[in-house]
């Protein structure tokens, strides 16, 4: 997957050389220096491997579900009525708050579990069902504490703009509420980065960009959930903040497209919220390639507009709903996933890399997107670690 190699980067009868948990050497097996012939051996017998996958968009911190929802949208409303008749976010901003520590973290571990079986070493996870300070802050500590009960890395997002919570007005709570909190989240070292909501049942473009400036004094990065449901501006304020990201943009313009290039943002592309909410408008993925606006898929769960807990499953829907190719969907899960999270030493397989590898049961890279409900992992190296 490296940047430049073309499509996948395939390398037939490889040899990867993993020493203090890096990877020292790829290449063809035949041109294994000799100065690795003294490592411990182990064969794939011909499997494929890849970059371990990223999942770089999550919210699996949280209170309850929204099953219920899910039948009322079957019975007809849509996800912003339900939004508006006080349901989403915010029903689950009441599940989060009432969840002690413990059960949260016990809620989101076996979510940790099943990224992991497939193949996952980085989630990324976002606050945002706290909506005041005690419950944002200690959404983000459950976070970090997945990163230490289990072998994964986990980046985290204080997406304290969010949704308003019911008796506030959107402005008292992005001052009195949500930047004193990141100022809190970050003093306790619990933010990696910034993120909100900028849709018309959440948060305006003037409205983040007061939270954003803060992440600026901060020296915190910034993505942002922008033109999901709606075109109302956020992807061209991702791109002046020199966002890392700006997700879902399903309603983005060739003109943002543009814009994200310009500013070297990722697109984060989220077809299970689309498949979810019916969905109708695409993002424009053409435009995106046209500006090589670099791509990446994420699973957004979350128990409202993204229950899905399958990274391949992103991959597939990717593929079938917006139409990347497998090569964009794996890149976009690995490669540009990292850039998405700013990490710059995971996604790709080229020495100095961390050894965070996927071992799988294909034939084809092309498989890992086409399958429907197939976990084929064989697998997963972390940190050099199986
Ligand atoms: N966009 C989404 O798709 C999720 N959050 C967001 O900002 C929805 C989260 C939820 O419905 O609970
Ligand atoms: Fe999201």
């Amino acid at each position: 997957m490296a940047p430049l190699a073309g499509d996948y980067g395939l390398v037939r009868e490889a040899a990867i050389a993993v020493s203090d948990g890096q990877i020292a050497w790829v290449g063809p097996a035949s041109k294994l220096p000799p100065d690795y012939a003294d490592l411990d051996l182990r064969s794939f017998d011909g499997r494929l491997v890849t970059p371990a996958l990223i999942d770089c968009h999550t919210h699996i911190v949280h209170g309850g579900n929204r099953a219920r929802e899910f039948e009322m949208r079957l019975n007809g409303a849509s996800y912003e009525e339900v939004a508006r008749a006080g349901g989403g976010i915010v029903s689950t901003v009441g599940a989060t708050r009432d969840a002690s520590e413990a059960d949260l973290l016990a809620s989101a571990l076996p979510r940790v579990d099943a990224l992991i079986a497939q193949g996952v070493s980085v989630i990324e996870v976002k606050s945002g069902y706290g909506l005041d300070t005690e419950t944002e802050l200690k959404m983000l500590r459950v976070a970090r504490a997945l990163g230490k009960q289990r072998p994964v890395r986990i980046v985290t997002s204080f997406l304290g703009a969010h949704a308003v919570p019911k008796g506030m007005d959107a402005d008292t709570y992005i001052d009195t509420v949500c930047v004193p909190t990141l100022e809190a989240a970050h003093a306790a070292g619990l933010v990696d980065a910034v993120d909100g909501f900028c849709e018309g049942i959440a948060f305006d473009t003037r409205q983040i960009a007061r939270v954003f400036d803060k992440a600026r004094t901060l020296g915190l990065p910034v993505k942002l959930h922008a033109e999901q449901l709606s075109h109302i501006g956020g992807t061209a304020l991702a791109a002046k903040y020199g966002a890392l990201s700006a997700d879902h943009v399903e309603y983005a313009t060739p003109a943002d497209a543009a814009a994200l290039a310009a500013s070297g943002t990722v697109a984060v592309l989220l077809p299970g919220a689309f498949y979810t909410i019916h969905e109708t408008q695409a993002p424009p993925v053409q435009a995106f390639r046209d500006h090589a606006v670099p791509m990446a898929v994420g699973t957004d769960w979350n128990p409202g507009s993204s229950p899905l807990g399958s990274i391949l499953l992103a991959m597939n829907m990717a593929c079938t709903l917006f139409r990347m190719t497998p090569a964009e969907a794996l890149a976009g899960t690995t490669r540009n996933a990292a850039r998405a999270l700013g990490l710059t030493d995971c996604g790709v397989i080229a020495p100095g890399m961390r050894a965070d590898l996927a071992i799988w049961n294909v034939s084809d890279p092309a498989e890992l997107s086409y399958g429907i409900g197939i976990n084929p992992l064989h697998t997963r190296i972390f940190g050099g670690a199986e």
